[in-house]
């Protein structure tokens, strides 16, 4: 494929900026620039030199060769190790520019590993997890993925599928063998039952994943002047909002960013919520309630000594369908406490106990971590389309459908499975299905 380039590294004054360089001829471009040739390698080296445009020297460079196809993207990869100015950068990269290179467009040596049959849909998109994973938690889980451990698990699943279509096609297409298993209702809907109930194991470590890979979203809502704010500061460790004993300190929403216990956690302080002549601050409140549509966990914080009011039944109702936590603050000026009941100071950081209560919430699986799975929007969707084609599949089996009939939804169920691993999805089923069945001669 023609020839791209990118910078590699981030687009910042550094010691050593990486440019790489993908497609065909980039040895023998590069050869055109540089002070040695390269044409031609046929292992992988580390040659260094001088690399000039017309002449003219634009830096000494290390060239890390790479002949295809044995490289990330099955092409011939030249990777430059130039000293770490834009300038320099700038200047390399416009020089390869005009002998007719382009410009990578973004995850392109990526998209050309998987083109290449380098990796599967599921191992490129893990690329991008591991370089967006920020904590360690989530880059293991990314390097599992990576390392195909996750793309292993779709084998199993197109298995089940195609071992129960393959029955269908076998009652269809051979009426007359006695020696075949027969595909009556019941079979068909107690096979569904067992693929969907490995499916449903599949989404929750898949929804785990994605908590451990992304992070989830906080929001912290109450009354004016329960200690919101302070609440922040304290998960923080850091005097980010401001907090004053005046109701309606905050206005406008105030970010910060925590790990507990490997999770990222996006917390967001909002304004007190109450009735308020005040503009500035009913449009402050319009987005603590928007907040807590956003969110997916929702800390009520209430102050220990009252406890929960109209106001905080209000709020509950607005966070119902959300994880919710209710937090008693100002424990330091509470005598006596309820059982059962979180309680912490945030004026003394004493918030250990709400940190506990927040791992809880999320009802992570131990073995999430360590496990490969299907954690991002797309591979999530497909599993849950998996999932609806074999619900469809158990209630036309139960109304007595015809095997015919039946065969549709698990062969739509299957395409699903290899439009995961990005796979053609139209691709005939027929040899796979019959190779497991000894029908005729
Ligand atoms: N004794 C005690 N005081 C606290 C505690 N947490 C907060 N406060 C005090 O309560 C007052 C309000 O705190 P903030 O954190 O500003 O409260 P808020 O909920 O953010 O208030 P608004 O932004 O106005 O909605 C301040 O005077 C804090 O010092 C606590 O745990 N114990
Ligand atoms: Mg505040």
């Amino acid at each position: 494929m023609k020839p791209i380039i990118a910078l590699a590294t981030p687009p910042l004054k550094g010691a050593l900026a990486l440019i790489r360089l993908s497609g065909d001829n980039v040895f023998e471009i590069t050869s055109s620039m540089f002070s040695k040739s390269i044409t031609g390698m046929n292992q992988r080296g580390l040659v260094f030199g001088t690399l000039s445009d017309n002449g003219r020297m634009i830096d000494q460079v290390v060239l890390l060769v790479y002949p295809g196809p044995a490289t990330m993207t099955g092409e011939d990869v030249v990777e430059i190790s130039c000293h770490g100015s834009m300038v320099i950068v700038e200047e390399i990269i416009q020089a390869f520019l005009a002998k007719g290179v382009v410009y990578a467009t973004r995850g392109e040596f990526s998209s050309r590993a998987f083109y290449n049959g380098k990796m599967d849909l599921i191992e490129a998109e893990a690329v991008n997890d591991l370089i967006n994973a920020t904590t360690l938690e989530a880059k293991n889980v990314a390097l599992l993925s990576l390392s195909g451990e996750t793309s292993k698990l779709v084998a199993p699943l197109k298995e089940q599928i195609s071992s129960l279509l393959a029955l269908l096609e076998v009652n269809i297409d051979y009426p007359e063998y006695t020696d075949i298993e027969e595909a009556n209702g019941e079979t068909i809907v107690a096979k569904c039952k067992e693929i969907r109930n490995n499916l449903s194991s599949l989404i929750k470590m898949g929804e785990d994943g994605k908590i451990i890979r992304n992070g989830i979203k906080v929001a912290i809502v109450g009354r004016p002047n329960v200690g919101k704010s302070s609440l922040l500061n304290a998960l923080l460790n850091e005097e980010k909002a401001i907090v004053s004993d005046i109701p309606g300190t905050t206005r406008d929403i105030v970010e910060g960013e925590i790990s507990v216990n490997g999770i990222a956690l996006h917390l967001l302080d909002t304004a007190g919520i109450r009735e308020s002549d005040d503009m500035i601050e009913q449009l402050g409140v319009q987005r603590s309630e928007k907040s807590i549509q956003d969110a997916d966990l929702v800390i009520l914080v209430a102050d220990g000594r009252t406890g929960l009011g109209e106001e905080e039944h209000a709020l509950l109702k607005l966070a119902e369908g959300k994880k919710t936590l209710v937090v008693f603050n100002k424990a330091d000026l509470v005598s006596e406490k309820k059982e059962k009941t979180i309680y912490v100071s945030a004026l003394n950081k004493d918030i250990s106990a709400l940190k506990d209560a927040i791992f809880a919430a999320l009802g992570l699986d131990e073995k999430a971590f360590v496990t490969p799975s299907f954690s991002n929007a797309r591979e999530l969707g497909l599993l849950r389309q998996i999932d609806g084609y074999l619900k469809q599949e158990q209630d036309d089996a139960e109304m007595g459908l015809t095997a015919d009939l039946l065969s549709v939804n698990l062969q739509a169920a299957y395409n699903c499975c290899r439009e995961l691993m990005g796979e053609e999805p139209t691709q005939d089923l027929t040899d796979e299905i019959f190779s497991r069945f000894c029908v005729g001669k």
